[in-house]
C-alpha cells in the first residue's frame, strides 16, 4: 500500500516536472520570438515593440536628416585645376551602418548611410569634370560606392569590396554623361545595403548648363522596418509626409527642375503625378530636349530623370505616386505656390 503510494506520487511529481518544463520550454521560445521592449520614442512617447530593432535609447548614432534642407542641397566638392586644365572636383564619402533613425513615430529602424543621411549627398559636377571621391567606410560591414554613368571597371565599386572600420578607397573618373544618376553600395546582398539607405545621387551638368531654375532633389524611397520584404513607408526624401506638413516654397512662374531618382527597392514600380499642372519630362537627364510633357511618369528601380515645370496660379497643389497605396503610406507632399513679386513688378515694368 505503501509501496503503491509513493509510486503514485513519484509519477505525480515527475508529470508535474514534465509539464514545468514543457511550460518553460514553450514558454522561452514563444519570448524569444515575441519579446516586447519598452522605448523612449523622439517625441517623448514611450512604446512597446518587438520589432529588430536597435536600441535608440542606448544608441548615441541617431540619424538626423532634415528634407528640406536635402532638397536644394548640391556638393560641388572641393574645386581646384588639374595640370592640364581640366576641373577636378574633391568630394569625400564616409559610410557607416550603426545609425537609427525613427522613421515615423516610434518605429525605428538601423540606417546605413553615407555622410550620415538617407539618401547621401548630391555630388554634382560638370560634363568633362574629373571626379574624385575619397571614401572611408567606418561601417561594420564591407561598403562600396558604385556610380551610374561611365567610367573604368576598377572605379565601377563592385569587384574592389571595401572593408570596415576605416577601409578606403579613392574612385577617379570623368564625370558623364550629362544627366542625373544614382549611386549605391555594391556589395552583396544587394538588396539589403540599399534598402538599409547606402544611396545618392550624381548630377552631371551640361558644359553650357541649364536654364536657370528653382533647382530640387527628390529620391523616392521605401523602408521595410518589418524585414518582411514588403515596404512599410514610402517617401520623397526618407520622411513619410514630410513635404505634405512642410510644404515646398515655390514661386508662381518660376521656372522649377527636379531631379527625380526611384530608390524603391521591392516594389517594381513608382510614380510621379503632379497636381493641377504638366511638366517636361527629360528620362535620364541625358538630353536637353524633352521626351515627354506629362503629369505622370513611371519609375522603375534606379530609373531617373530631370522635370520641368512652373505654376501660373498661386495655391498648393500636391504631388504624389498615383499608386495610391505608396501615397498613403508616405509618398505624399504639396508645393506651395506663392505670387512672384519680382515678376510682377517685372509686368509692370513692361506695361509701362
Ligand atoms: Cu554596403
Amino acid at each position: 500500500m505503501t509501496k503503491s503510494r509513493s509510486s503514485v506520487m513519484i509519477m505525480a511529481i515527475s508529470v508535474f516536472f514534465t509539464i514545468s518544463i514543457a511550460y518553460f520550454v514553450f514558454a522561452g521560445e514563444i519570448s524569444a520570438q515575441s519579446e516586447e521592449k519598452s522605448f523612449l520614442t523622439h517625441s517623448g512617447s514611450v512604446i512597446r515593440t518587438s520589432g529588430e530593432i536597435l536600441d535608440p535609447l542606448y544608441t548615441s548614432a541617431t540619424m538626423e536628416f532634415d528634407p528640406m534642407d536635402y532638397l536644394r542641397n548640391f556638393d560641388y566638392g572641393k574645386i581646384s585645376t588639374l595640370p592640364d586644365g581640366t576641373t577636378l572636383r574633391e568630394y569625400t564619402i564616409v559610410a557607416e551602418d550603426d545609425k537609427v533613425m525613427e522613421i515615423s513615430p516610434g518605429v525605428f529602424y538601423n540606417v546605413w548611410t553615407y555622410n550620415g543621411s538617407v539618401p547621401g549627398p548630391t555630388i554634382r559636377a560638370t560634363e568633362g569634370d574629373t571626379v574624385r571621391i575619397n571614401f572611408t567606410n567606418n561601417g561594420s560591414k564591407e561598403h562600396t560606392i558604385h556610380f551610374h554613368g561611365i567610367h573604368p571597371s576598377e572605379m565601377d565599386g563592385v569587384f574592389e569590396p571595401v572593408g570596415g572600420n576605416g577601409g578606403k578607397f579613392t574612385y577617379e573618373f570623368e564625370a558623364g554623361p550629362v544627366g542625373v544618376h544614382p549611386y549605391h553600395c555594391h556589395i552583396m546582398p544587394l538588396e539589403e545595403h540599399i534598402v538599409h539607405g547606402l544611396y545618392g545621387v550624381f548630377i552631371v551638368d551640361p558644359k553650357e548648363g541649364r536654364a536657370s531654375a528653382d533647382e530640387m532633389v527628390m529620391v523616392l524611397n521605401g523602408f521595410d522596418t518589418d524585414f518582411d520584404t514588403e515596404n512599410n513607408f514610402y517617401a520623397a526624401n526618407t520622411i513619410p509626409f514630410y513635404y505634405q506638413h512642410h510644404p515646398i516654397q515655390i514661386n508662381t512662374d518660376e521656372l522649377i527642375r527636379i531631379y527625380v531618382v526611384n530608390m524603391v527597392e521591392f516594389d517594381p514600380i513608382n510614380n510621379f503625378h503632379l497636381h493641377a499642372n504638366l511638366y517636361e519630362y527629360y528620362p535620364t537627364g541625358t538630353d536637353t530636349i524633352p521626351s515627354f510633357y506629362t503629369d505622370m511618369i513611371t519609375l522603375s528601380q534606379t530609373e531617373r530623370g530631370i522635370m520641368e515645370f512652373s505654376y501660373q496660379y498661386p495655391g498648393n497643389y500636391l504631388f504624389h505616386a498615383h499608386k495610391v497605396e505608396f501615397s498613403e503610406k508616405g509618398w505624399v507632399g504639396i508645393f506651395q505656390a506663392h505670387e512672384n513679386e519680382e515678376q510682377k513688378i517685372e509686368e509692370v515694368g513692361y506695361g509701362r
